[in-house]
């Protein structure tokens, strides 16, 4: 399927923006740093980069960055609703019709750790990941309808090298269960107690094939989760899938933040609690540029209609009109 897009402004004298992102040709396809990296209690956590209590929020990044930036390394996110936002040294652009993000995990066979990617725009340009949030909406969106809670809290409460109880806003109760193989603190040790995380929680993934508590296996999700998959394609991530708050498609022309997080609340017997680890993550496209309107907030699809004025549900073959709330109008033909 091949796309070609011409993007016109139906109001005012300007009919055509063109931003050329700066020194393109030297942008780097890989995590620029890490912002901010908040996990909750893991079996890996602390140890998955190194950290202590001495360590801050800041000194915890730059640790982070260290791990992943330019290169692959590993970050343990921990259990439910623990994560990690890093940039590049370049706004993303959202290709039209193209995966924009690749972001590796260490999943293998039997073992799938869904994160869920976010992305934001620096909206008041202060160069913080201070904005407005946008999933990347992915399988459990279509194929698992009324199993995923998209309003889910979780808190975790620090209790000194034991198991770390957490409490839910469904009314749920239990523990990261500590093992046998990692004697180290599992809530992170720089952080204050309680922690909240809030967000999508995935449907559980996990089950004993063995019956006997011997051999656990983690399902994979159909696609759109960090530590999913080992392949590459199935690590890969299109800005195109963004959705608000409502889960209503958001059209972002680039973007400047990327967070994953934990996705799953589950304890798999011996194996521990399910955690996204996040290995390095790529531009797919750094030396794109951005041609269109550019506004401050992004806008939304509004509307999708034929050459004939008919409104459609989906794009389809052929010529689609889509009309954006800034009042943009693209035409896409797709053949
Ligand atoms: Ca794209
Ligand atoms: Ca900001
Ligand atoms: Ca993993």
């Amino acid at each position: 399927m091949r796309i070609f897009s011409t993007i016109r402004k139906t109001a005012g004298s300007l009919l055509l923006l063109v931003l050329s992102l700066p020194l393109s040709a030297q942008n780097s396809p890989y995590i620029r740093a890490v912002d901010e990296y908040v996990p909750a209690p893991g079996q890996f956590v602390n140890s998955l980069p190194e950290l202590s209590a001495s360590d801050t929020p800041e000194t915890a990044a730059a640790k982070c960055t260290s791990e992943i930036g330019g290169k692959e390394g590993i970050v343990t996110l921990g259990g439910y609703g623990g994560y990690i936002t890093f940039h590049f040294d370049h706004p993303v652009v959202n290709v039209q019709g193209a995966y924009d993000l690749y972001i590796k995990g260490n999943a293998h066979e039997g073992s799938s750790e869904p994160g869920i990617v976010m992305v934001s725009q620096d909206e008041n340009g202060n160069g913080l990941p201070d904005d407005t949030w946008y999933e990347l909406s992915g399988s459990a969106d279509t194929d698992s309808i009324g199993r995923v809670d998209y309003d889910y809290t979780i808190t975790y409460t620090k209790s000194d090298l034991q198991d770390v109880p957490w409490t839910d806003s469904r009314g749920n109760s239990g523990v990261v269960a500590r093992n046998e193989y990692h004697n180290q603190e599992y809530f992170p040790l720089w952080l204050p107690s309680p922690l909240t995380f809030h967000g999508t929680r995935l449907p559980d993934n996990g089950f004993d094939r063995s019956g006997k508590g011997i051999y656990w296996v983690q399902n994979t999700f159909a696609y759109g989760y960090v530590d999913n998959v080992a392949d590459s394609i199935g690590s890969c991530f299109n800005i195109g899938h963004a959705v608000d708050r409502h889960r209503q498609s958001v059209h972002l022309p680039s973007i400047d933040f990327v967070r994953v997080y934990s996705a799953v609340n589950q304890q798999c017997g011996w194996i521990g609690e399910t955690s996204t680890e996040v290995c390095r993550a790529v531009d797919l496209h750094p030396t794109a540029t951005l041609i269109g309107p550019v506004s401050a907030s992004p806008a939304r699809l509004l509307r999708i209609f034929s050459l004939d004025g008919r409104t459609l549900q989906h794009v389809r073959r052929g010529v689609n009109i889509l009309q954006y709330t800034d009042g943009t109008i693209k035409k896409i033909h797709i053949k």
